[in-house]
């Protein structure tokens, strides 16, 4: 079966390690990987690559028409940390983008949409431990902002034109194949790459700050089982909460230094201690498992482990 996708800010942290997946999975021609600058990454130049600024409708139109596209993956978005730094810039970035992707399914020119939401979504009056699917959320962040306004625009879309939209809320996400850019969860990947080199790391979030997280490897295998899942029992058009594990700068500092023995931490909170503030500890996934059964596979200490044996020489 010909089955085209269309990835929208392939070079990124989740956008590299999804475009290895899909391509795994349906073959190098059949996926097109896309970011707003060209690349020399032999991942992306593996299969078909173009230079896509997703924020203008002709060309995402126009590659979309050339290629035959039935699916899009839209992973191109401005997160928590540059978002606040830039707001009027993240909230054009990341919801034209979606506008765009849900016009084009409404217009039957593509049938499947992924789009990502986040942890994000959630406020500081939301209930912080075991955090339910559905409860206050009030976000206080551009980023978060974003991100549950496209949710509801999902749902819209979905329920008024019918558009197949499916949505994860991510927590962090922890790789060693890309790094991350402009988030809050990021020192829990930094900390491995400061970690091999230095034997130390500075954090910039607070000893106690809990969050939830999430192994690369788990995100992608719930990206491509949301997107396969056919049953009624999935409900399209919501994000779905996802959980791994939940921890904090200071667990994370013990479990590499038992792994990596003298490993030493310190602490520089920054602006994005507010934000983190501003999250939950820890998600409940109730509703994805009884839905589309989803099941982590890595804990804080299996991850630690693969993060280190990856980027250790
Ligand atoms: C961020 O920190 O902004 C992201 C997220 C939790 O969506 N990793």
């Amino acid at each position: 079966m010909h089955h085209k996708t269309l990835i929208l800010g392939a070079c990124g942290q989740i956008g590299t390690e999804l475009t290895i997946a899909l391509r795994e999975k349906y073959g190098l021609n059949n996926v097109v990987a896309s970011d707003i600058r060209a690349t020399e990454d032999p991942v992306m130049n593996a299969g078909p690559f173009e230079i896509l600024d997703a924020t203008d409708i002709h060309a995402l139109e126009d590659v979309i028409m050339h290629y035959e596209i039935e699916t899009v993956y839209l992973m191109a978005a401005m997160l928590s940390g540059t978002a606040e730094k830039f707001p009027m810039k993240a909230w054009s970035l990341n919801m034209d983008t979606l506008f765009h992707v849900l016009n084009l399914a409404k217009d039957k020119k593509i049938s499947k949409i992924f789009w990502p939401s986040s942890i994000a979504v959630f406020g500081p009056d939301t209930p912080k431990q075991n955090t339910p699917q559905q409860c206050i959320m009030a976000p206080s962040t551009v980023y978060g902002m974003s991100k549950l306004a496209g949710e509801r625009w999902c749902e819209y879309y979905h329920l008024k034109y019918g558009v197949d939209v499916r949505s994860l809320r991510y927590p962090g996400l922890i790789s060693w194949k890309t790094q991350p850019g402009g988030g809050t969860t990021d020192y829990a990947v930094d900390i491995f790459h400061k970690a091999i080199e230095n034997g130390s790391y500075e954090s910039f979030l607070a000893p106690q700050t809990t969050l939830p997280m999430m192994y690369m490897e788990d995100a992608i295998r719930a990206t491509l089982s949301i997107m396969d899942f056919e049953s009624t029992s999935l409900k399209k058009g919501i994000a779905y909460n996802i959980s791994a594990m939940s921890f904090n700068p200071e667990e994370l500092a013990q479990e590499i230094a038992k792994q990596l023995p003298g490993f030493t931490m310190s602490y520089a909170p920054d602006f994005r201690q507010a934000i983190a503030d501003s999250w939950p500890d820890s998600i409940s996934d109730l509703e994805a498992q009884n839905d589309w059964h989803w099941k982590p596979h890595f804990n804080m200490e299996k991850m630690v482990q693969d993060m280190l044996q990856h980027l250790s020489p």
